[in-house]
């Protein structure tokens, strides 16, 4: 058993076999999986529902102790690991997801919740979940919640943001904010939820949520586009945003990617000569969508080849590099991931710019690039760069910066970018959001050093 008095405390309200501080049993919730990110945790403490949660909460406050919150742990930037000594607060036990509600077309779930299991729900009642992302297996409702996860059906349906119709919240004294209700229509003062909403764990512990659910689209069909590069694919989203209703994704990926998810993974590409880039674009509607798909194409003179599926194995066999391109990458080695949106209209310029930029302070490196298109949102992984000191982080987010366009998309700003919130939010911008965090949490014990600086 533990000496410290606060894991006897934590046992006592979660129950001894759900507080780790045995190495073997902690290790997994102590390190990321591209494995850039990792500390000890203080202890891991596992609470089964709210009320556990609160009391594993009021017991870190009267014992100062600085929390980390955690989902599934499947974030990128450092936002859910602890940098050394917090407690670990695991909410993956709060795995209760509730009837879904067909009335108002919602559903509770608590925070433990992976996404597959709520996508699982929804369609059993007739439902769909308007996010989808390709971590779905782990990724949870509460970190989704907490980074405000995007993905790849943003072009339909929005961000999480979008879907969050009310949240469960434990404050950092213990206290909850209960808005469950699931109105769509409730202005009664100050919006917490849509406050809560990408807090990165900074403000509140999110326990449970509303979340709207969205009609299931019977027809789907997925097309992958060869195209000759970025300037070609963003003309594209014009084209398709005009002309195409039911657009569910339109993702891009370049040469380099896959490549790496041929090499690493063993994936096939879906065209048997090289192409500089594909965009995938997935439609979906009541009806047969193929059509109208295809009128949209035609007279597209940038598309080199075509592959077109309408059935599930097909599809899956069409997003398959795209899928796999996080994993490739963490086989290859520990990138530097910058997670970034431009504007549509500076996307290839700021393509180009990065090229240069990396040839200047980083030679040698590859850079992986790809993302959610329709966004701006572009995922740039840089490999065989793990050497350089954060420079090359100041200067690709300073690029960003110089094009318009923010720092952190869809990943949240976590540990790694909270220095640099700056390039993104200007003085005012930053004073209101400090003051928003010493309102809620004046010891700054929840998730310290993430999306404000660790003080030294
Ligand atoms: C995706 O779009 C995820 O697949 C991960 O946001 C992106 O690994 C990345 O950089
Ligand atoms: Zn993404």
């Amino acid at each position: 058993m533990s000496a410290d008095p606060l894991v006897a405390v934590l046992a006592e309200v979660v129950g001894p076999a759900h507080v780790l501080t045995d190495p073997d049993l902690t290790a997994s919730y102590e390190s990321d999986w591209t494995g850039r990110w990792a500390g000890r945790a203080r202890c891991v403490v596992r609470p089964a529902d709210t009320a556990q949660v609160t009391g594993v909460v009021r017991a870190c406050a009267t014992h100062a102790a600085p929390v980390v919150p955690q989902g599934g742990n499947t974030g990128l930037v450092g936002g859910s690991v602890p940098r050394g000594g917090e407690v670990l607060l695991s909410l993956a036990r709060l795995d209760r997801v509730e009837p879904v509600d067909t009335l108002a077309g919602q559903v509770t779930a608590g925070a433990g919740v992976t996404l597959a299991a709520l996508q699982r729900h929804a369609a059993q009642a007739g439902l769909s979940y308007g996010v989808d992302l390709a971590a779905r297996d782990r990724a949870t409702v509460g970190g989704m919640v907490a980074t405000n996860a995007g993905g790849t059906h943003v072009v339909a349906y929005g961000t999480t943001r979008a879907q969050v119709v009310g949240l469960e919240a434990v404050l950092a004294d213990g206290s909850v904010v209960s808005r469950l209700e699931g109105l769509p229509k409730d202005n009664v003062g100050y919006d917490l939820p849509g406050l809560l909403v990408g807090s990165e764990g900074t403000l509140a512990v999110v326990t449970r949520a509303r979340l709207r659910l969205v009609p299931q689209l019977p027809h789907r069909v997925a097309a992958l586009l060869a195209v000759p590069g970025l300037a070609a694919a963003v003309a594209l989203v014009a084209r398709l945003r005009s002309r195409v209703g039911g657009l569910q994704a339109v993702e891009y990926v370049e040469r380099a990617g896959i490549e790496l998810a041929v090499d690493q993974l063993g994936v096939a590409d879906a065209f048997s000569s090289p192409h500089a880039a594909h965009l995938l674009v997935e439609v979906a509607d009541h009806g047969d969508p193929t059509p109208l798909l295809a009128d949209a194409l035609d007279g597209a003179d940038e598309v080199a080849e075509v592959a077109v599926a309408d059935d599930g194995p097909g599809r899956t066999r069409l997003w398959r590099v795209r899928e796999a391109q996080t994993e490739a990458i963490a086989l290859a080695g520990v990138a530097r991931k910058y997670d970034v949106t431009l504007p549509l209209s500076r996307l290839a310029a700021f393509r180009g710019d990065l090229d240069g930029v990396l040839a200047r302070e980083a030679p040698g490196a590859r850079a992986i690039v790809f993302g959610h298109l329709a966004e701006g949102n572009l995922h740039v992984n840089v490999l065989d760069a793990d050497h350089l000191d954060d420079r090359l982080d100041a200067v690709v987010l300073g690029l960003v910066a110089s094009h318009a366009g923010s720092i952190s998309a869809e990943h949240g700003v976590g540990r790694h970018k909270a220095a640099y919130v700056h390039l993104g939010r200007d003085a005012a911008d930053r004073a209101a959001m400090a003051a928003i965090k010493r309102a809620l949490d004046p010891e700054g014990r929840l998730n310290p050093g993430v999306l404000f600086p660790a003080a030294r």
